[in-house]
């Protein structure tokens, strides 16, 4: 928080109060909407139904702006900070800017409505930053446009790590409040008690956002040493077998028929560190591929994921994961999960170990390799919270470098040894594109099951994946 002047700081405090008394400032015990408890929650919408403490809001707000010269344009990051951003545009007579919430998809939609040139100075508007991803996607496309965004002027700064982030990208943030400034306001003003401070000041400390950054120290340690940091016992284990055979091959075993599957297996087996299935699309599934497929892992030293790509409530992936034909818990060493359904999943997952005694993992996805896939900006870095809130997950499956947590393993499929796609969405990047954004075990289907040589190309890919992230850690 900048340091103010004494009208200001005045104003600051009462207009905390007035907040905290319209029930935009919450404290007690708060499940996020992705399920994670927390004692603090800010709910800024309600100013629209307060329009006089949304224009004191908005006056105070655009003093932030005092020094800062040539700002041509106003850009709220939708849709809490919308109204701020238009009584400030309208107060200050500066045109503004709405970035649409839309996703990619919408290919010729216009991403931005509002009159600019390149080159204008767009400051944004936002009403409180966890992460700074909000901001850095509303950045990303005013900047493609090419606009110049250099300052960001914020509500509340939570201090999560999203300051950070976003000055990374090289935007300034200036904040009217920070969560150590607004607790000591209303402190002073005896609308909180000092257990209540403690605990928002502990739960800070405990949930830091992850890091949205090019540069990574996840990208330079070795595995040996993140093996170290990592929570889940099959993620330490994997860390482990990728060094010592050299590998970071995942190979995504997509064929119908058992046999074909463990004869794949039997050959590459010493070259793979995990053999990925989908075991629903097995014509023949029965106990004896299963009891065939555990000798093999066992033999040749790989791990078995089921990519089955969980996404129920707790109760129903807990049945999933262990009944039915397939009993996936009792043989997968990892399986796939979506953040959709929230933290629950993890735990209705963890629920179905109750019988198996052999260490399990989850590889959460955070990003999908098809084209137009809705896994971004929030989604993303939600799944990635609730991946780091559990000692399950030992990895996140997505497409670049978005967390920065040394014991998670990044798992990135759409791997082919040229860029290219298939006709129904999948995207491929070479070996080495995946290895520099981030994925530390790659996973390879058709360009090795399709091959006229699958031993020779298994060997190729290997070896690429393996010299890209020894050029990346050197
Ligand atoms: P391919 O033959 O290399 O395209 O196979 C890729 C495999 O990875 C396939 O089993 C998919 O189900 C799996 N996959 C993917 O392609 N993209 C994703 O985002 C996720 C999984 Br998650």
């Amino acid at each position: 928080m900048l340091k103010y002047s004494t009208a200001m700081d005045a104003e600051l405090k009462e207009l905390a109060v007035a907040l905290f008394e319209i029930d935009a400032l919450k404290f007690g015990d708060f499940v996020t909407k992705i399920g994670l408890k927390t004692p603090v929650y800010f709910d800024l919408r309600v100013i629209v139904s307060h329009p006089k403490i949304m224009a004191r809001l908005a006056k105070v707000l655009w003093k932030l702006s005092e020094n800062c010269s040539d700002i041509s344009q106003i850009c709220g990051v939708p849709y809490t900070a919308l109204p701020l951003a238009t009584l400030i545009s309208v107060n200050s007579n500066i045109p503004m800017l709405i970035k649409r919430k839309e996703v990619k998809a919408y290919g010729t939609m216009k991403m931005i409505e509002g009159q600019f040139k390149p080159g204008d100075n767009c400051v944004i508007i936002e009403d409180v930053v966890t992460s700074g991803s909000s901001i850095l996607e509303t950045v990303q496309v005013l900047r493609k446009e090419g606009l110049e965004v250099k300052d960001s002027f914020v509500v509340i700064d939570r201090e999560q790590g999203g300051r950070k982030n976003i000055e990374n990208h090289g935007i300034r943030v200036k904040s009217l409040y920070t969560i150590t400034g607004l607790l000591a306001y209303l402190l002073e003003s005896n609308k909180i008690t000092p257990k209540i401070v403690k605990d928002v000041t502990d739960y800070l400390l405990r949930f830091q956002a992850p890091t949205i950054c090019v540069q990574d120290k996840r990208l330079k340690t070795p595995f040996h040493i993140r093996a170290s940091n990592a929570k889940n016992a099959i993620g330490i284990k994997l860390f482990n077998l990728m060094e010592m055979k050299q590998s970071t091959l995942c190979l995504a075993a997509d064929l119908t028929k058992a046999n074909d599957i463990l004869e794949l297996a039997n050959l590459v087996g010493p070259h793979i560190v995990v053999l990925k299935t989908h075991v629903d699309i097995v014509e023949d599934f029965d106990n004896h591929f299963v009891k065939r497929l555990k000798e093999l892992a066992k033999k040749y030293d790989f791990l078995l994921m089921e990519d089955r790509k969980f996404a129920d409530i707790g109760n129903t992936v807990s049945l999933q994961y262990q009944k039915g034909i397939y009993k996936i818990a009792e043989w997968a060493d990892i399986v796939t999960v979506h953040a959709v359904a929230g933290q629950s999943i993890v735990d209705g997952l963890k629920n179905g170990l109750k019988d198996i005694d052999e260490p399990r993992g989850i590889f959460m996805l955070a990003e999908m390799s098809s084209k137009g896939a809705l896994t971004n900006g929030d989604y993303a870095q939600n799944a990635i919270s609730i991946a780091q809130n559990s000692d399950m997950v030992c990895g996140i499956v997505c497409q670049s470098n978005i967390f920065m947590n040394l014991g998670l393993i990044q798992l990135t499929p759409g791997v082919k040894l040229s860029n290219s796609s298939d006709d129904l969405g999948q995207q491929y990047n070479t070996p080495e594109s995946v290895v520099n954004s981030g994925a530390d075990l790659a996973v390879v289907g058709r360009g090795i099951t399709e091959a006229e040589n699958i031993l020779a190309t298994t060997l190729e890919y290997k070896e690429e994946l393996w010299a890209a992230y020894k050029k990346r850690t050197a």
